[in-house]
């Protein structure tokens, strides 16, 4: 059903029936394309706000990228009807429309390409799609080979289907002077002042064809006909295709191919699709891509594109399926959140940073670049402004527009990852200049931030919620003004405890101390208020109403609060007893740990919409990735390692047939989150969102470079304490450490504390402080069993 390439690079999925949502996808900086193994896709652009260019058959609300997308048959996709010309049958590749069960099916995710195989009535069908390093378009390539022994007389109709673009102004035709179909239209807009600014828009969709076709049609209703899409009357009652256009009426690109075969002739055909804003743009993406050369060097700059978010870590660990994930896919995911921010203008404020901390192990000069850039847009108060605004002109939308109060505590927290890759604190002396028209270091800027978070606390010392914090959709706690987080409240110490440590390290032991008093106040706020017993409460509400108690019934006991609490030091060491097993029993489930249970089955109107949510699904009590792996981490601080890597081994899907069928993902991704309700509603529990946006990411990277393989940069050198799971004998690990190579073999062994070898020299204290970038080092490692 499911299996890994070699190197683990491709997984290849061989029904399309199993996991009908299984997908991969493709980005560069400007764009993104998600596709399922049945041929649906979903592809946004950036011009600079995120726009499309296939769109669905009826007018869609923009919104931001929704979990457990619903496909169905007029779903945008790229698909290839092929019809044999004597018998008069049809399918259709990769899957969609015709759903037809074909001999062979492969649908292949790569990690720069996504490649599909199909075979059925001796006819073999490849589809490629890659993408261009910079501009925005689809390369698609599409291979028919006569497999049947015998002559053959076929049809190919590659057919992209472009959707409503626009109830003011929509049309179609094919243009032979650019050699495609060219869809026009006008970006709906009301205010005269749109106008102006929507004449840049890439209102035109094209789909160019390398080959001239037969024939084509242009034209939805016309194509589809009464046949439906599984049996379109323009295929199946006409010898050709009509040469059709469409005049106010839902475009489509529809082309002919109708050609003989030898047998085991080959024929490839090569085709362009995308947005542009006028005749002379197309023009110009024809002749930069549209031959064998142009796709095969874009396809070349972009595999070496995606290379560079190879990242800093090497493992080969008795679980392969682990390392095919760590070595290829983990780096990749990381990549693309650093890399593009989740194709918005105006990421969230906490997943700004999060989604940068993350390019600390790949690219540490673009984290270093958006610490700057955020604290540029840091308000007077010192606190952080709910979004990050990238493009001029962009706007704080949709959850920007709530306020949240927890943004301050991700610039510490993100910058320590930062500072142990690079140990670049200089970056503490950098100017910034600032909204107000102030210009200060980041230093004074992170006190700020920190002042901020120690004043937003209520008279007994706890931090104020508003409309949200981590949790988004929490928006009912505070929205009088008066509800308090319980997780922020030791989010707050864990990010003052790491601020004194910095202000220590930077010869500032007043403002350390200061930092200290910080942390020490909010532990026992959270102590004083919030400590249930066996565990600590998720908030109080407006009216005073502690929740996340034994009292609840639903919300009884959240991951967050006990997580940061453990990190925050809240939690002493009798109590982490309790806590632990309380969340291990009461949120474990065979899909990772959910991050709180039970589910809520109605709305509470002092917690909020995030009870509205299904039970079971997005915060609403699923394995919601990102909070799992706060725990992870967590349990990697305290040495719990053989915990940790259980809840770490049970994030990817796989390796059991079982678990990739309950999950319906391919593991070429983490997404963000998969169904909890594993008690109410065990059928679906464990099924993955299919949203590859998500602050797990820089996380899982984190618990295996510094947890797992226990090679944690500080201010001097690289501290080596391995954690592996007691049941491994040995791994080996290369890690990239500033400019130097690190080969690394690692054993458990009979001693009673790590030792650390390069060639035959013990290294003191397991910490490697002599090294030169440039150089590569054979160490061993012992560890204790
Ligand atoms: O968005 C994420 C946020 O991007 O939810 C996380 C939060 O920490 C991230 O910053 C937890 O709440 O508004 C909603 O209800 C959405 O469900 C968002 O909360 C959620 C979606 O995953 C966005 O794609």
């Amino acid at each position: 059903l499911l299996r890994p390439t070699k190197n683990g690079d491709r997984y290849e999925l061989t029904s399309p029936t199993a996991m009908p949502k299984a997908d991969g996808f493709l980005w560069n900086q400007r764009m993104m394309i998600q596709v399922t193994c049945r041929g649906y896709a979903t592809a946004q652009f950036l011009q600079p706000e995120p726009a499309k260019y296939a769109h669905a058959p009826n007018i869609e609300a923009k919104t931001f990228m929704q979990p457990e997308q619903a496909y169905y048959a007029h779903h945008p996709g790229r698909f290839v009807y092929i019809k044999d010309e004597e018998s008069g049958e049809l399918f259709s590749a990769p899957y969609e429309p015709c759903r037809t069960p074909v001999n062979r099916f492969v649908f292949s995710v790569g990690k720069s390409d996504i490649q599909w195989t199909v075979e059925h009535l001796g006819i073999h069908v490849e589809l490629t799609l890659s993408l261009p390093t910079h501009d925005v378009a689809e390369m698609w390539t599409v291979k028919v080979t006569n497999l049947s022994g015998r002559p053959r007389k076929i049809s190919v109709y590659p057919y992209f289907p472009i959707g409503n673009m626009s109830w003011m102004n929509q049309a179609a035709e094919y243009r032979e002077d650019l050699g495609g179909v060219v869809a026009s239209s006008v970006t709906p807009y009301q205010k005269a002042q749109d106008y102006f600014k929507n004449k840049t828009l890439k209102d035109k969709t094209f789909f160019l064809c390398e080959t001239p076709p037969t024939s084509w049609e242009c034209m939805q209703d016309a194509f589809e006909g009464e046949g439906g899409l599984h049996a379109p009357s323009a295929l199946m009652d006409q010898p050709d295709l009509s040469k059709g256009d469409a005049r106010y009426e839902v475009p489509i690109a529809a082309v002919q191919y109708r050609t003989s075969l030898e047998a085991n002739e080959q024929r490839a055909y090569r085709f362009l699709f995308g947005p542009a804003v006028d005749d002379t743009e197309i023009h110009s993406m024809r002749k930069k891509y549209l031959s064998e050369e142009g796709f095969a060097k874009s396809q070349r700059d972009y595999a070496l594109y995606i290379e560079q978010g190879r990242g800093c870590l090497h493992i080969e660990t008795p679980d392969k399926h682990l390392d095919n994930f760590v070595n290829n896919w983990l780096p990749r995911q990381v990549y693309y959140h650093g890399d593009v921010n989740r194709l918005t203008t105006d990421p969230q404020t906490r997943n700004y940073l999060q989604d940068n901390m993350g390019m600390s192990f790949i690219k540490p000069e673009v984290t270093r670049k958006a610490f700057l850039k955020a604290l540029s847009q840091q308000e007077a108060s010192g606190n952080m402004p709910d979004g990050i605004l990238l493009a001029e002109g962009a706007e704080l939308k949709y959850i920007n527009q709530v306020p949240h109060t927890d943004h301050c505590v991700w610039l510490p927290v993100t910058l320590e990852v930062y500072l142990a890759e690079t140990g670049d604190y200089d970056v503490l002396d950098e100017e910034v200049k600032r909204v107000d028209g102030t210009t200060n270091t980041v230093f004074w800027g992170f006190c700020k931030a920190m002042d901020w978070l120690i004043a937003a606390r209520d008279e007994r010392g706890l931090s104020y919620i508003k409309e949200g914090d981590w949790c988004d959709p929490m928006n009912m706690v505070g929205y009088k003004g008066k509800g308090v987080s319980g997780w922020l409240t030791v989010a707050s110490g864990v990010a003052l405890k790491i601020w004194a440590g910095i202000c220590d390290q930077q010869g500032q032991p007043r403002l350390a101390a200061r930092y200290r008093a910080g942390v020490q106040a909010v532990n026992e706020a959270a102590n004083t208020h919030l400590w249930d017993g066996e565990w600590f409460a998720r908030g109080i509400t407006d009216d005073g109403v502690v929740f996340g108690t034994q009292k609840d019934t639903e919300g009884r006991i959240w991951l967050n609060p006990q997580v940061w609490a453990i990190l925050s030091g809240a939690a002493s060491l009798e109590q982490r007893a309790k806590i632990i097993p309380q969340v291990e029993k009461q949120l474990g489930t065979p899909y990772g740990i959910a991050m709180f249970a039970p589910p809520f089955q109605s709305m509470r109107e002092d917690v909020g919409r995030v009870t509205q949510k299904y039970p079971g699904s997005a915060e609403n009590g699923s394995v919601y990735n990102h909070a799992a792996i706060f725990y992870i981490y967590s349990l990697y601080t305290i040495g719990e390692h053989d915990r940790a890597f259980k809840l770490l081994r049970q994030m990817l899907p796989g390796p059991s047939e079982e678990d990739y069928l309950q999950r319906g993902q391919l593991p070429v991704y983490i997404p963000n989150y998969y169904r909890g309700a594993y008690h109410e509603f065990p059928r679906t529990a464990g099924r993955s969102s299919h949203l590859f946006n998500t602050g797990t990411m820089p996380w899982v990277y984190r618990c295996l470079v510094e947890g797992l393989c226990g090679l944690r940069g500080d201010e001097h050198g690289l501290r080596v304490n391995p954690q592996l799971p007691s049941q491994w004998n040995s791994i080996k690990v290369t890690r990239l450490f500033r400019g130097a190579k690190f080969v690394l073999d690692i054993r458990h062994q009979d001693v009673e504390e790590v030792i650390v070898k390069i060639g035959e020299k013990v290294v003191p204290e397991a910490y490697i402080k002599d090294f030169e970038a440039g150089k590569t080092y054979q160490v061993s490692v012992s560890v204790p069993r």
